[in-house]
Protein backbone atom coordinates (compact mmCIF):
# COMPACT_ATOMS: atom_id res chain seq x y z
CA UNK A 1 0.00 0.00 0.00
CA UNK A 2 1.52 3.48 -1.12
CA UNK A 3 1.53 6.07 2.05
CA UNK A 4 -1.02 8.23 0.18
CA UNK A 5 -3.26 5.05 0.57
CA UNK A 6 -2.31 4.77 4.03
CA UNK A 7 -3.17 7.88 5.27
CA UNK A 8 -6.11 7.32 3.84
CA UNK A 9 -6.62 4.85 5.96
CA UNK A 10 -5.35 6.65 9.12
CA UNK A 11 -9.02 7.97 9.80
CA UNK A 12 -10.64 4.43 9.24
CA UNK A 13 -8.15 2.99 11.59
CA UNK A 14 -7.30 5.19 14.40
CA UNK A 15 -9.50 6.63 17.56
CA UNK A 16 -11.77 9.35 16.53
CA UNK A 17 -11.03 11.53 18.60
CA UNK A 18 -7.54 11.49 18.16
CA UNK A 19 -8.05 12.11 14.84
CA UNK A 20 -10.54 15.32 15.74
CA UNK A 21 -7.54 17.31 17.36
CA UNK A 22 -4.87 16.67 14.41
CA UNK A 23 -8.25 17.59 12.37
CA UNK A 24 -9.39 21.01 13.97
CA UNK A 25 -5.69 21.94 15.41
CA UNK A 26 -3.79 21.92 11.57
CA UNK A 27 -7.34 23.90 10.03
CA UNK A 28 -5.39 27.22 9.18
CA UNK A 29 -2.59 25.54 8.03
CA UNK A 30 -4.18 22.83 5.76
CA UNK A 31 -7.10 25.85 4.43
CA UNK A 32 -4.18 27.83 3.61
CA UNK A 33 -1.90 25.21 1.93
CA UNK A 34 -3.67 22.63 0.34
CA UNK A 35 -6.40 25.37 -1.03
CA UNK A 36 -3.81 27.19 -2.47
CA UNK A 37 -1.80 24.12 -3.87
CA UNK A 38 -5.06 23.13 -5.15
CA UNK A 39 -5.59 26.15 -7.19
CA UNK A 40 -2.18 26.07 -8.07
CA UNK A 41 -3.26 22.34 -9.74
CA UNK A 42 -6.11 24.37 -11.60
CA UNK A 43 -4.39 27.58 -12.66
CA UNK A 44 -1.37 25.12 -14.29
CA UNK A 45 -2.76 22.25 -15.09
CA UNK A 46 0.50 21.23 -16.26
CA UNK A 47 3.70 20.42 -13.98
CA UNK A 48 5.74 23.87 -15.85
CA UNK A 49 8.94 25.47 -14.34
CA UNK A 50 6.28 28.59 -13.45
CA UNK A 51 3.95 25.76 -11.02
CA UNK A 52 7.30 25.06 -9.18
CA UNK A 53 8.37 28.38 -8.61
CA UNK A 54 4.83 29.38 -7.16
CA UNK A 55 4.53 26.07 -5.00
CA UNK A 56 8.35 26.84 -3.83
CA UNK A 57 6.51 30.28 -2.50
CA UNK A 58 3.42 28.19 -1.15
CA UNK A 59 6.31 26.22 0.77
CA UNK A 60 7.97 28.90 2.69
CA UNK A 61 4.93 30.74 3.37
CA UNK A 62 3.39 27.80 5.34
CA UNK A 63 7.08 27.65 7.00
CA UNK A 64 8.68 24.73 6.02
CA UNK A 65 11.63 26.45 5.98
CA UNK A 66 13.82 27.47 2.91
CA UNK A 67 16.28 24.93 2.79
CA UNK A 68 13.50 22.28 3.28
CA UNK A 69 11.86 23.51 0.63
CA UNK A 70 14.62 23.43 -1.67
CA UNK A 71 15.44 20.34 -1.18
CA UNK A 72 12.03 18.60 -1.24
CA UNK A 73 11.44 20.76 -4.54
CA UNK A 74 14.89 19.26 -5.81
CA UNK A 75 13.38 15.39 -4.83
CA UNK A 76 9.80 16.29 -6.48
CA UNK A 77 11.48 17.43 -9.59
CA UNK A 78 13.40 14.03 -9.91
CA UNK A 79 10.35 12.30 -9.02
CA UNK A 80 8.56 14.24 -11.83
CA UNK A 81 10.85 13.29 -14.59
CA UNK A 82 11.83 9.61 -13.51
CA UNK A 83 8.14 9.06 -13.29
CA UNK A 84 7.09 10.94 -16.30
CA UNK A 85 4.47 13.09 -14.48
CA UNK A 86 2.65 15.66 -16.81
CA UNK A 87 -0.35 16.46 -14.81
CA UNK A 88 -0.47 18.46 -11.93
CA UNK A 89 -3.42 16.62 -10.83
CA UNK A 90 -1.20 13.21 -10.06
CA UNK A 91 1.50 15.51 -8.75
CA UNK A 92 -0.27 15.78 -5.46
CA UNK A 93 0.19 12.54 -4.75
CA UNK A 94 3.71 12.37 -4.67
CA UNK A 95 3.56 15.83 -2.84
CA UNK A 96 2.18 14.62 0.53
CA UNK A 97 4.64 11.24 -0.04
CA UNK A 98 7.97 13.57 -0.45
CA UNK A 99 6.52 15.69 2.54
CA UNK A 100 6.32 12.65 4.87
CA UNK A 101 9.92 11.20 3.43
CA UNK A 102 11.16 14.65 4.85
CA UNK A 103 10.01 13.56 8.06
CA UNK A 104 11.12 9.98 8.57
CA UNK A 105 14.37 9.59 6.72
CA UNK A 106 17.97 10.82 7.60
CA UNK A 107 18.56 10.20 11.22
CA UNK A 108 16.46 7.78 13.67
CA UNK A 109 14.97 10.16 15.32
CA UNK A 110 12.56 8.66 18.16
CA UNK A 111 9.53 10.72 18.88
CA UNK A 112 9.23 8.19 22.27
CA UNK A 113 9.51 9.31 25.59
CA UNK A 114 12.61 7.77 27.57
CA UNK A 115 11.24 6.11 30.50
CA UNK A 116 13.44 5.65 33.97
CA UNK A 117 12.41 1.65 34.67
CA UNK A 118 14.05 2.10 38.30
CA UNK A 119 12.45 5.04 39.35
CA UNK A 120 10.78 8.25 38.94
CA UNK A 121 11.29 9.58 35.59
CA UNK A 122 12.11 13.54 35.38
CA UNK A 123 11.07 15.61 32.27
CA UNK A 124 12.58 19.21 32.37
CA UNK A 125 10.79 22.18 30.36
CA UNK A 126 12.61 24.84 28.96
CA UNK A 127 11.53 27.57 26.29
CA UNK A 128 11.46 31.07 25.88
CA UNK A 129 8.81 33.33 27.54
CA UNK A 130 5.22 32.53 27.03
CA UNK A 131 5.63 29.62 24.77
CA UNK A 132 3.58 27.60 26.96
CA UNK A 133 6.02 25.51 29.09
CA UNK A 134 3.38 25.91 32.05
CA UNK A 135 0.01 24.58 29.66
CA UNK A 136 2.31 21.86 28.48
CA UNK A 137 3.32 20.43 31.97
CA UNK A 138 -0.43 20.65 32.71
CA UNK A 139 -1.89 18.95 29.94
CA UNK A 140 1.09 16.40 30.49
CA UNK A 141 0.03 15.55 33.70
CA UNK A 142 -3.59 15.60 32.82
CA UNK A 143 -2.21 12.91 30.49
CA UNK A 144 -0.02 10.46 32.78
CA UNK A 145 -2.71 11.28 35.65
CA UNK A 146 -5.21 9.49 33.05
CA UNK A 147 -2.64 6.77 31.83
CA UNK A 148 -2.61 5.73 35.98
CA UNK A 149 0.94 7.15 37.38
CA UNK A 150 2.10 9.42 39.82
CA UNK A 151 2.48 12.99 39.26
CA UNK A 152 4.85 15.14 40.94
CA UNK A 153 4.91 19.01 39.35
CA UNK A 154 8.11 21.59 40.32
CA UNK A 155 7.74 24.86 40.09
CA UNK A 156 11.52 25.94 39.07
CA UNK A 157 10.07 28.80 37.29
CA UNK A 158 10.85 30.88 40.96
CA UNK A 159 11.43 34.27 40.12
CA UNK A 160 8.35 35.87 37.83
CA UNK A 161 5.28 36.83 39.82
CA UNK A 162 2.78 34.14 39.58
CA UNK A 163 4.73 31.42 38.13
CA UNK A 164 4.45 28.84 40.90
CA UNK A 165 0.89 29.78 41.16
CA UNK A 166 -0.32 29.41 37.45
CA UNK A 167 1.51 25.78 38.28
CA UNK A 168 0.12 25.16 41.41
CA UNK A 169 -3.23 25.52 39.97
CA UNK A 170 -2.58 22.98 37.25
CA UNK A 171 -1.56 20.60 40.04
CA UNK A 172 -4.76 20.91 41.45
CA UNK A 173 -6.82 20.90 38.17
CA UNK A 174 -4.90 17.21 37.89
CA UNK A 175 -5.02 16.20 40.97
CA UNK A 176 -1.08 15.86 40.90
CA UNK A 177 0.86 16.47 43.76
CA UNK A 178 2.97 19.84 43.89
CA UNK A 179 6.29 21.63 44.87
CA UNK A 180 7.08 25.26 44.50
CA UNK A 181 8.60 28.31 46.82
CA UNK A 182 8.69 31.52 45.74
CA UNK A 183 12.09 33.75 45.47
CA UNK A 184 14.42 30.96 46.20
CA UNK A 185 17.33 29.77 43.32
CA UNK A 186 15.38 27.36 41.17
CA UNK A 187 18.27 24.36 41.61
CA UNK A 188 17.49 24.81 45.43
CA UNK A 189 13.54 24.61 45.01
CA UNK A 190 14.09 21.58 42.74
CA UNK A 191 16.35 19.70 44.70
CA UNK A 192 13.59 20.28 48.08
CA UNK A 193 10.99 18.89 45.07
CA UNK A 194 13.28 15.84 44.45
CA UNK A 195 13.90 14.79 48.00
CA UNK A 196 10.32 14.99 48.10
CA UNK A 197 9.15 13.16 44.86
CA UNK A 198 11.52 10.30 46.39
CA UNK A 199 9.39 10.05 49.35
CA UNK A 200 6.38 9.91 47.45
CA UNK A 201 7.02 6.95 45.06
CA UNK A 202 6.03 9.70 42.42
CA UNK A 203 6.45 8.33 38.80
CA UNK A 204 6.70 11.22 36.97
CA UNK A 205 8.43 14.63 38.39
CA UNK A 206 7.64 17.41 35.30
CA UNK A 207 9.79 21.10 36.35
CA UNK A 208 8.67 24.11 34.93
CA UNK A 209 11.73 26.68 34.39
CA UNK A 210 11.93 30.17 34.11
CA UNK A 211 11.79 31.58 30.42
CA UNK A 212 14.71 33.50 30.19
CA UNK A 213 17.26 33.88 27.31
CA UNK A 214 18.66 37.33 27.09
CA UNK A 215 21.69 36.21 29.08
CA UNK A 216 23.18 32.67 27.02
CA UNK A 217 25.69 32.17 30.07
CA UNK A 218 23.04 32.65 32.73
CA UNK A 219 21.33 30.42 31.44
CA UNK A 220 23.33 27.84 30.48
CA UNK A 221 24.74 28.15 34.16
CA UNK A 222 21.44 27.92 35.44
CA UNK A 223 20.42 24.69 34.06
CA UNK A 224 23.79 23.22 34.33
CA UNK A 225 23.18 23.63 38.44
CA UNK A 226 19.65 22.46 37.43
CA UNK A 227 20.84 19.31 35.90
CA UNK A 228 23.58 18.64 38.23
CA UNK A 229 20.83 18.39 41.11
CA UNK A 230 18.52 16.14 39.03
CA UNK A 231 21.39 13.83 38.46
CA UNK A 232 22.38 13.70 41.96
CA UNK A 233 19.18 12.08 42.54
CA UNK A 234 18.48 9.94 40.19
CA UNK A 235 21.11 8.77 37.96
CA UNK A 236 20.62 9.50 34.07
CA UNK A 237 18.10 12.07 35.03
CA UNK A 238 16.29 14.61 32.75
CA UNK A 239 15.23 11.36 30.78
CA UNK A 240 14.30 14.42 28.58
CA UNK A 241 15.27 17.84 28.37
CA UNK A 242 12.00 19.66 26.28
CA UNK A 243 12.19 22.57 24.60
CA UNK A 244 8.88 24.21 24.09
CA UNK A 245 8.56 26.37 20.41
CA UNK A 246 5.42 28.18 19.88
CA UNK A 247 4.87 27.40 15.84
CA UNK A 248 3.65 30.80 15.69
CA UNK A 249 6.42 32.68 15.65
CA UNK A 250 7.87 30.16 12.79
CA UNK A 251 11.49 30.97 11.99
CA UNK A 252 11.87 32.44 15.15
CA UNK A 253 11.17 29.02 16.73
CA UNK A 254 14.11 27.46 14.95
CA UNK A 255 16.68 30.05 15.81
CA UNK A 256 15.11 29.06 19.14
CA UNK A 257 16.07 25.74 19.22
CA UNK A 258 19.68 26.46 17.47
CA UNK A 259 20.24 28.31 20.22
CA UNK A 260 18.98 26.45 23.31
CA UNK A 261 20.82 23.10 21.69
CA UNK A 262 24.12 24.78 21.23
CA UNK A 263 23.57 25.34 25.58
CA UNK A 264 22.34 22.10 26.60
CA UNK A 265 21.33 18.59 25.76
CA UNK A 266 17.76 18.91 24.14
CA UNK A 267 16.42 15.43 23.64
CA UNK A 268 12.84 16.70 21.78
CA UNK A 269 10.64 19.66 20.86
CA UNK A 270 7.04 20.15 21.69
CA UNK A 271 5.44 22.22 19.29
CA UNK A 272 2.72 24.13 20.74
CA UNK A 273 -0.05 26.87 19.25
CA UNK A 274 0.12 24.80 16.16
CA UNK A 275 -3.71 25.48 15.95
CA UNK A 276 -3.34 29.07 15.99
CA UNK A 277 -1.13 29.32 12.82
CA UNK A 278 -0.66 28.58 9.17
CA UNK A 279 2.59 27.69 9.51
CA UNK A 280 1.94 23.99 10.36
CA UNK A 281 4.74 23.26 7.95
CA UNK A 282 7.37 24.66 11.00
CA UNK A 283 7.38 20.65 12.47
CA UNK A 284 8.95 19.35 9.09
CA UNK A 285 11.41 22.64 9.16
CA UNK A 286 12.44 21.66 12.80
CA UNK A 287 13.40 17.92 12.03
CA UNK A 288 15.72 19.27 9.15
CA UNK A 289 17.14 22.11 10.36
CA UNK A 290 17.51 21.29 13.66
CA UNK A 291 17.69 17.38 13.93
CA UNK A 292 15.36 17.72 16.93
CA UNK A 293 12.59 15.32 17.21
CA UNK A 294 9.44 16.73 17.59
CA UNK A 295 7.98 14.90 20.53
CA UNK A 296 4.17 16.75 21.42
CA UNK A 297 2.24 18.87 19.71
CA UNK A 298 -0.49 21.62 21.17
CA UNK A 299 -3.29 22.10 19.29
CA UNK A 300 -5.03 24.33 21.24
CA UNK A 301 -5.64 25.47 24.94
CA UNK A 302 -7.67 22.59 26.69
CA UNK A 303 -6.17 19.84 28.98
CA UNK A 304 -6.82 17.88 26.65
CA UNK A 305 -5.18 19.48 23.37
CA UNK A 306 -1.62 17.93 23.41
CA UNK A 307 -1.35 15.10 21.20
CA UNK A 308 1.96 12.99 20.77
CA UNK A 309 3.52 13.66 17.68
CA UNK A 310 2.32 11.15 14.91
CA UNK A 311 4.01 11.93 11.21
CA UNK A 312 0.94 9.94 9.83
CA UNK A 313 -2.10 11.97 11.67
CA UNK A 314 -0.07 15.47 10.97
CA UNK A 315 -0.14 14.82 7.29
CA UNK A 316 -3.41 13.76 7.14
CA UNK A 317 -4.22 16.73 9.44
CA UNK A 318 -2.67 19.09 6.72
CA UNK A 319 -4.24 16.89 3.45
CA UNK A 320 -7.28 15.90 4.49
CA UNK A 321 -9.27 17.82 1.51
CA UNK A 322 -7.02 16.92 -0.65
CA UNK A 323 -6.86 12.67 -0.25
N1 LIG B 1 -3.97 28.19 21.23
C1 LIG B 1 -3.06 27.66 22.02
N2 LIG B 1 -2.61 28.33 23.09
C2 LIG B 1 -1.67 27.77 23.88
C3 LIG B 1 -1.14 26.49 23.60
N3 LIG B 1 -0.22 26.21 24.56
C4 LIG B 1 -0.19 27.27 25.40
N4 LIG B 1 -1.06 28.22 25.00
C5 LIG B 1 -1.31 29.54 25.61
O1 LIG B 1 -0.12 30.33 25.60
C6 LIG B 1 -0.09 31.22 26.72
C7 LIG B 1 1.25 31.11 27.46
O2 LIG B 1 1.34 29.83 28.04
P1 LIG B 1 2.23 29.50 29.33
O3 LIG B 1 2.08 28.04 29.56
O4 LIG B 1 1.93 30.41 30.44
O5 LIG B 1 3.68 29.82 28.76
P2 LIG B 1 5.09 29.74 29.53
O6 LIG B 1 6.10 29.30 28.54
O7 LIG B 1 4.96 28.95 30.76
O8 LIG B 1 5.30 31.28 29.87
P3 LIG B 1 6.32 31.94 30.96
O9 LIG B 1 6.18 31.16 32.20
O10 LIG B 1 5.86 33.34 31.07
O11 LIG B 1 7.66 31.84 30.34
C8 LIG B 1 -1.29 30.83 27.59
O12 LIG B 1 -2.33 31.74 27.33
C9 LIG B 1 -1.69 29.44 27.07
O13 LIG B 1 -3.06 29.16 27.23
C10 LIG B 1 -1.63 25.78 22.43
O14 LIG B 1 -1.22 24.67 22.08
N5 LIG B 1 -2.58 26.42 21.69
MG1 LIG C 1 5.38 29.42 32.74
Amino acid sequence: MGLFDKIKNVFKTKEKEEIEVYDKGLEKTRKEFVSELNILGIKYKKVTDEYFDELESLLIKADIGVKTAFDFLDRLKKRVKKENITDTENLKEVIVDELFLIYVTGENLSDKINMNPTGPTVLLFVGVNGVGKTTTIGKLAYKYKNEGKKVMLIAGDTFRAGAVEQLKIWADKTDSLFFGKENIDPAGVIYEGLENAMKENVDIVLVDTAGRLQNKVNLMNELEKINKVIGKFIPNAPQETLLIIDATTGQNGILQAESFKSITNITGIVLTKLDGTAKGGIVLAIKESVGIPVKFIGLGEGMEDLKSFDIEEYIYGLFKDMI
